[in-house]
């Protein structure tokens, strides 16, 4: 059997160890969010992860939900992201870009013109964002019409290649956490009444449908996909068949031969048991249709959870996200079992170099 120290090959990517630096948003792109020269030291400092997935970015500017996070959908980002792919892959890593939309999860003063966010209903969502004057409730979204949809999907395709043109290694489609795919997802959310709502083929429908145009833009083989079957966060509540639900969405992907479906089990940050499910049905389902991919598991793994999560044939990557924050070498640390630096969770959103670029790694670092 593997270990978590070996490298690997799927779809269309190389790592070099099945470690991923899980997306973290740390609310610290420049203005017109340009990601900026700092973000590009951060990356860079942690590219002996085997995959580095990039904090969430928002597709087009209707698709913010959070003050200062990047975007992938101007020049000036594209290049600002030029830089954090240069850093990374000088120091021999590999990083994909996460693409997002965040549907209702966002707020007017965060959407030009001070629009009203978007989603699947026009029910708001029981949640907070963080805007210019810190925490506040999202704002009451308006439901997409139908017509739409296109655009949205075109969308995702334009910021897969512009993330390839910034050159990022390929990108994962963020469709967890309460945003806008979950908001289409799920019957705790989705309450329409055309072919993109009511049964689960026509919910499923409209993620298909923007994860298809990413996989023929670049390509299913660089095309990595986040799920978050059972999470409540972003009021997201339970999908009545949640197995059944994702199941459906697995096979409805198989053809497109994604690189990798990376999963978050249980709460988000939090309890890995909020609700049942069958994670090991799911991979099994996957690995059947698509041998070629990768089963990328998330949500408190230590480090002896994460061996023998990969030793035993569960996984066959792991990421971590909060150990990552602290420790730029986490990957050196994980294999020497070093004793790990705990993050400060007061610099994790906004701010500059503190709580940032200024975690070390160990002086022998370089040896691993
Ligand atoms: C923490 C704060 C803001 C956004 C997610 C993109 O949960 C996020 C996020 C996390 O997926």
């Amino acid at each position: 059997m593997p270990s978590l120290f070996d490298s690997i090959r799927f779809g269309d990517i190389e790592a070099a160890n099945r470690v991923v630096m899980a997306p973290l948003t740390r609310d610290r792109a420049g203005p017109n969010q340009v990601p900026t020269p700092l973000m590009a030291t951060y990356y860079g400092q942690r590219a002996s992860a085997g995959l580095i997935v990039s904090e969430a970015t928002q597709i087009s500017p209707t698709a913010q939900g959070y003050l200062d996070t990047p975007g992938i959908h101007s020049a000036e980002q594209v290049e600002g992201w030029r830089h954090v792919c240069d850093a990374v892959h000088g120091k021999g890593g590999k990083i994909v870009l996460q693409l997002w939309h965040v549907g209702r999860i966002s707020h007017c003063s965060l959407l030009p013109g001070g629009a009203q966010p978007v989603s699947s209903t026009a029910r708001p969502a029981r949640a907070k964002t963080f805007t210019a004057k810190g925490f506040e409730a999202v704002s009451a979204p308006r439901a997409l019409d139908r017509t739409e949809l296109p655009g949205i999907v075109e969308a995702y395709a334009r910021a897969a290649r512009n993330a390839i043109a910034a050159g990022f290694d390929g990108v994962e489609v963020h469709s967890a956490n309460g945003y806008l795919l979950e908001q289409f997802l799920r019957d705790s959310i989705n309450d329409r009444h055309d072919e993109y709502g009511g049964s689960r083929e026509n919910r499923v429908r409209f993620p298909v449908e923007a994860v298809a145009a990413v996989a023929a833009e670049i390509g299913g083989g660089r095309t990595g996909l986040r799920i978050s079957p059972v999470s409540p966060v972003n009021d997201a509540g339970q999908d009545s068949d949640a197995q059944g639900l994702f199941e459906h969405y697995i096979d409805r992907l198989a053809p497109l031969r994604l690189a990798y479906v990376h999963v978050i089990e249980g709460a988000t940050g939090g309890a890995r048991d909020v609700a049942p499910f069958d994670y090991e049905a799911l991979r099994r389902r996957y690995k059947h249709s698509n041998p070629g991919g990768a089963w990328v598991v998330n949500n408190g793994y230590t480090r002896a959870t994460a061996i023998e999560a990969v030793a035993q044939g569960h996984a066959d990557m792991v990421a971590f996200g909060k150990p990552f924050i602290a420790n730029p070498d986490l990957v050196h640390r994980l294999r020497i079992d070093a004793p790990l630096t705990t993050p400060v969770m007061a610099t994790f959103y906004g701010g500059g170099a503190e709580g940032y670029t200024d975690y070390r790694a160990l002086p022998d670092a370089a040896a691993s």
